[in-house]
């Protein structure tokens, strides 16, 4: 799309989903149609499983009809009750699927270099009831993950990351989301790596992969035996078929992401009152998101700007604003205090993040670039 082709009721968008020729998909259709296996862990299913464990480099992938029910039954299969302590700077998923378990989210505040939570204030945030961590890596920047890991150990509490924006996230040469017991990935369609809806966990032991497959499927262990309060939590063999083909590209979807980053990085240094959460340098991103917070040096407020950018046809998106522990079921928390959440606050207040897709164009991004120096 050229910057003129482009109106406030056509506009550019935070994400668009990178659709391969419909032709390229047909032989995977064709493949269903003659096997009759639309789901319940048919060919596709499996075939997607090891594909994406070896893509990841990792042990044991579960596939799931999206990430919020990924994270539901990952707490469950674990068992977890009571609190567990997170972030208020995330998608209302994370917070949702511990209140689905019945069980009480404890906020901590972030630190907004990275806007994941931080790990000193974790242990302060840790009681009698406190049964797990569930940390989010936002915009796919790695949490600090050994602080996480050695408060985790001391306290015996297994770690749950919500990894939903890591898809091909490496930290120190490993996949991203190989950290924690289990972490949740999201294929959902404004994701990097889609499958129209759907998730997976990423699980290092073969005995909680069983469980997990378990709790997916209802809790049938067998034809006859329900042992558990399972759900219905499966990937259908359309959207793992799409999978595989998404698989193939996924690599040049994320260079082109990583080349759009690097244009508008280049093109806002010196925009005063502008910056960029720069990906951490032990880690290689996905370019999934470009958030820049709008700062107090800035000419107008966040959502001047937002609202500026909306005029001229760029639909830009506040993730993650409001925060989680101002929403209605969770800011009546002593941990949602706005007091104890300064950084998620502020950032809350001036993060933008600006549209990166594979199909963007260099000339949209000059545009956009322009109008954030010349507002
Ligand atoms: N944890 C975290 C940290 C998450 O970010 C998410 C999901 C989850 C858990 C839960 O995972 P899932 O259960 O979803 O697998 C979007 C997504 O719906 C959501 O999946 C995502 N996080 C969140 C960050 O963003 P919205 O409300 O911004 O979506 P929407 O529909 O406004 O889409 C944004 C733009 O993308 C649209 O303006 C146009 C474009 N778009 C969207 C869709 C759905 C397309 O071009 N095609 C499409 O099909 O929440």
């Amino acid at each position: 799309m050229n910057p003129e082709d482009y109106t406030a009721d056509r506009p550019i968008t935070v994400t668009q989903p990178s659709l391969p020729p419909l032709a390229e998909f047909l032989p995977y259709l064709e493949q269903i149609w003659a096997s009759r296996i639309l789901t319940n862990g048919g060919p596709m299913h499996q075939r997607l499983e090891s594909a994406l464990a070896e893509y990841l480099g990792v042990s044991h992938v579960a596939l799931f009809c999206n990430g919020t029910i990924a994270l539901v039954t990952a707490l469950k299969a674990l068992g977890i009750q009571g609190e567990v302590v997170t972030t208020p700077f995330t998608f209302v998923a994370t917070a949702h699927a511990l209140q689905w378990n019945g069980v009480r989210p404890v906020f901590v505040d972030i630190d907004p270099r990275t806007c994941n939570m931080r790990a000193d204030l974790i242990e302060g945030a840790i009681t009698g009831e406190t049964r797990a961590i569930l940390p989010v890596h936002c915009y796919g920047y790695p949490c600090d993950v050994d602080g996480i890991d050695a408060i985790a150990s001391r306290h015996g509490l297994p770690v749950i990351y919500d990894a939903a924006h890591t898809f091909g996230v490496t930290h120190r040469g490993v996949s991203l989301s190989a950290a924690g017991d289990i972490a949740m990935l999201s294929f959902h369609a404004t994701k990097v790596f889609s499958t129209f809806e759907g998730g997976a966990l990423v699980i290092h032991d073969a005995g909680l992969k069983s469980r997990v497959e378990r709790l997916r499927n209802f809790g049938f262990a067998d034809e006859t035996v329900v042992d558990a309060v399972g759900i219905n939590g499966k990937m259908s063999e359309i959207q793992a078929a799409f999978g595989l083909l998404q698989l193939s590209k996924v690599r040049e979807n994320i260079e082109r992401n990583l080349r759009i980053a690097a244009q508008y990085s280049q093109g806002l240094a010196g925009v005063r009152g502008v910056s960029h959460l720069p990906q951490p340098a032990e880690s290689v991103g996905n370019g999934s998101y470009y958030p820049i917070r709008v700062g107090p040096d800035y000419p107008m407020r966040r959502d001047q700007l937002y609202e500026r950018l909306r005029q001229a046809g760029i639909r830009t998106r506040r993730y993650f604003y409001p925060l989680v522990s101002e929403m209605p079921m969770y800011r009546s928390l002593p941990s949602a205090d706005p007091a104890r959440l300064p950084n998620a606050h502020r950032v809350a207040e001036e993060i933008l993040c600006l549209p990166i897709y594979p199909a963007l164009s260099t000339d949209v991004v000059t545009r956009i670039v322009e109008i954030i120096q010349s507002p």
